[in-house]
């Protein structure tokens, strides 16, 4: 099998951009995994994230992701809060440190202490940097960040480009689960001139219109997350429309950078 970061930037790489559906552990069944996950996989989203930012259950977590695999054929990617997020039944784990946290438990710690057990279990690390923005939410919290303000777009690029050159693949920018606002186009625009990798961006995305702006501000991956607990009933015609306005969207980008993926530095632009 093709390796999921590979899978991921291809897709990125045709289509300006791609959805991605989060499942948090802590707030469904095994049953409930099994369904949700089906669903957005018929309604296309690229990949299922696995995680949660108080997830502890190991064994919880491990049947989440046993339930997942066996129902989706798109990749499952652990999103860890700790060691604790990491399973061997997933294809791949966001290997990412909390740029912005003040705890260097967050920053490399638990790197350190998981990633003999990735090894171990043969995930792929996919490495990330990941930056807590606005009210920033549990992740926030429990990340102990520096929250970044929505007003200070400068500063969320300025970590974001230490990523880059730190040698990250990927750019998550998080306004946390269930944020009242998602980060807003100002500070992914910014973002997006400053860096050359694909830009990860969550946190309060509910509707297609979010999303659409989202992508047009220049994020090659949108997460949804809450709207998924529902009943399928329920979330499926709005993730349908998310799903399909990320992709639309992401092709027009695409096309008015002249088919250069927006990831792609700008020295490497179609010649
Ligand atoms: C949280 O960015 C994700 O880590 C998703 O957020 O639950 O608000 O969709 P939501």
């Amino acid at each position: 099998m093709v390796g999921v970061e590979s899978y991921l930037l291809e897709r990125i790489r045709k289509e300006g951009a791609i959805h991605i559906s989060l499942l948090d552990p802590e707030n469904i069944e095994p049953e409930d995994a099994k369904l949700i996950a089906s669903e957005a996989e018929a309604l296309e989203t690229a990949a299922i994230m696995v995680g949660g930012t108080t997830l502890a259950s190991v064994d919880h977590l491990n049947a989440i992701v046993k339930a997942i695999k066996a129902s989706v054929k798109v990749p499952v990617i652990l999103f860890p809060n700790n060691v604790t997020g990491i399973s061997p039944y997933a294809d791949a784990i966001w290997f990412m440190s909390l740029l912005n946290s003040t705890n260097p438990y967050f920053l490399i710690g638990a790197q350190a202490l998981g990633s003999a057990i990735v090894k171990r279990y043969g995930l792929e690390p996919i490495p990330m940097g990941y930056i807590i923005m606005g009210e920033g939410g549990a992740a926030g919290f429990m990340g102990q960040a520096q929250l970044i303000p929505y007003d200070k777009p400068e500063i969320a690029a300025l970590y974001a480009l230490a990523a880059q050159f730190l040698g990250m693949r990927f750019v998550y920018l998080e306004a946390g689960s269930r944020a009242r606002y998602p980060i807003p186009p100002s500070v992914i625009a910014k973002v997006r001139e400053t860096i050359d990798i694909p830009i990860i961006v969550g946190g309060g995305i509910r509707t297609p219109e979010d999303a659409e702006v989202i992508v047009k501000a220049g994020a090659n991956i949108v997460v949804t997350g809450t709207m998924l607990e529902g009943k399928p009933s329920n979330f499926k015609p709005i993730l349908g429309e998310i799903v399909k306005v990320v992709r639309k969207t992401g092709m027009e980008v695409l096309k008015n950078l002249g088919d250069r993926p927006s990831f792609m530095p700008r020295n490497m632009a179609r010649r």
